[in-house]
């Protein structure tokens, strides 16, 4: 809190470019099990940001109620004056630009996300955010966080494949047989926000549609029989360009490239799919020291 003593200071600490970190209040609506909202919490964790959290019951959606945009993440963010952020990678990107840089507002860095409207390849209109793997980095501040150029390209490659093709293999995996769909859903509304006869419907409505969409969903992206396949040698692509020298993509931190492929494999903790996949690749070593990493960050 500021103690002000004439209208000259005032207005000094009006236009103070950056509130410090800790002066940002953030409150995430989510659905605990959404991948897209994982990768944020992941993030926000390995950042030591504290955080609410106001689980969003996926039937109604009372509480995005006050939002045009109804997806989950959002993330209400306030650093002097309220504002909303849409967009897993426009949350992330923006919060992190806000953390690096000492220029902008918060409310300036957003607006370097615009929305756009743009067409799918099944001809659906969709809402789209630009520059949402892009951090907003002056000269300066881009040769301390990224010394080398390629970093940069391959942390925002990473993150798109996370969003473009990891995301949409979880669903036809998680799905793959009744006994999944079942144990997923049953998963699902432990974790998530329902009432109990909603959640009894949900559990046994939900899984047998999700069976049948989640073949759907392996048709549209062109996804193997065996869906399994598809995810062992996406999380196996994954560990091959960490490599052998690197404990992280980020080198010997994760960088947000890391923090999205964890945040969305997470998702699938506790289901057959995920021993599955720690079984038959060789994610193990590399999804353990992020566990630890962002255990040893939110201590
Ligand atoms: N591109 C968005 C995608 C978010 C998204 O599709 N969220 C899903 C939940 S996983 C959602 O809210 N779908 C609408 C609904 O459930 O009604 C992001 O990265 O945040």
């Amino acid at each position: 809190m500021f103690i002000l003593f004439s209208r000259k200071q005032k207005l000094l600490v009006f236009f103070l470019p950056q509130l410090p970190a800790g002066n940002l209040q953030l409150t995430l609506y989510q659905y605990k099990t959404c991948p897209f909202c994982s990768k944020v919490r992941a993030f926000l964790d390995y950042h030591g940001l504290p955080y609410e959290i106001v689980e969003v019951n996926p039937i109604m959606r009372k509480e995005i109620k006050f939002s045009s945009y109804r997806k989950v993440p959002i993330l209400l963010a306030d650093a002097g004056s309220p504002l909303q952020l849409n967009d897993s990678s426009v949350i992330i990107s923006a919060i992190k630009t806000y953390l690096i840089s000492k220029r902008n507002s918060l409310e300036e860095i957003v607006s370097f996300y615009p929305p756009m409207k743009t067409v799918t390849e099944q001809g659906k209109e969709v809402l789209e955010y630009g520059n949402k793997y892009w951090l907003m980095l002056d000269e300066k501040e881009t040769k301390r966080v990224y010394p080398v150029k390629e970093v940069r390209v391959e942390e925002m490659q990473w993150r798109k494949w996370a969003d473009d093709w990891l995301v949409h293999l979880i669903s036809p995996n998680v799905y793959r047989t009744p006994k999944e769909a079942l144990a997923s859903f049953d998963y699902i509304v432990r974790e998530g926000k329902f009432g109990t006869v909603e959640g009894f419907f949900a559990k046994y409505l939900g899984a047998i549609a999700m069976f049948f969409i989640s073949k759907r969903l392996k048709k549209r992206h062109h996804l193997r029989d065996d869906v399994r396949e598809d995810l062992y040698e996406a999380v196996d692509k994954w560990v091959k360009a960490i490599g052998k020298n690197r404990l992280f993509m980020g080198g010997s931190q994760p960088n947000l490239a890391d923090l999205a492929v964890y945040g969305v494999l997470r998702v699938m903790e506790g289901l057959e799919a995920f021993d599955d996949m720690m079984v038959h690749t060789k994610i193990q070593p590399w999804y353990q020291r992020m566990e630890e990493a962002i255990q040893r960050a939110a201590a």
